[in-house]
């Protein structure tokens, strides 16, 4: 099982799309193991987009992913770094296919909508970047998992 964090981004938050984004990771099978509200510090975002540091846009980036509140969710499941990615889309929305969250809700990279972790390497860093083990419920019986899950 791989573990992967999503981010609800300010601009879904302040669009009132953050049940619309959680709906769809929830009806493709992935399960919920951790799941919080909060305002993401300067200090959390620049390390959490730490590779992007050198990067023009990267305080564009800070500035956006810290305006408002952000629902952060942790998800495990099968393929669930790549599964939850091809749920979000392609980074710049304008380009991502209809039926994905950019896709269906966005046009702008830098209003994007939500965070997927890039690999099962980071899936597990950033979950722990944002949640503490007592915050995780890891191994709680969802009763469909024998129905999701082979
Ligand atoms: P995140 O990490 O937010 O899920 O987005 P992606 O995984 O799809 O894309 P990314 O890491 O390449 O970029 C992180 C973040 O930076 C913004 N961005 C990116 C931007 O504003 N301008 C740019 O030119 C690029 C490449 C969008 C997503």
């Amino acid at each position: 099982m791989e573990r992967t964090l999503i981010i609800v981004k300010p601009d879904a938050m302040q669009r009132g799309l953050a049940g619309e984004v959680i709906k769809r990771f929830e009806q493709r099978g992935l399960k919920i193991i951790g799941m919080k509200l909060l305002q993401i510090s300067r200090d959390l975002a620049e390390r959490h987009y730490a590779v992007h540091r050198e990067r023009p846009f990267f305080g564009g980036l800070v500035d956006y992913i810290t305006s408002a509140p952000v629902v952060v969710i942790a998800l495990e499941g099968t393929d669930a770094v790549s599964a939850a990615r091809m749920t979000i889309g392609a980074t710049k929305p304008s380009a991502a296919a209809a039926g994905t969250i950019r896709g269906d809700y966005g046009l702008e990279i830098g209003r994007n909508l939500v965070h997927g972790s890039d690999s099962a390497e980071n899936g597990e860093v950033e979950v722990a970047n944002f949640f503490a083990d007592s915050e995780l419920c890891s191994a709680w019986p969802r009763s469909v998992d024998g129905w999701v899950f082979e």
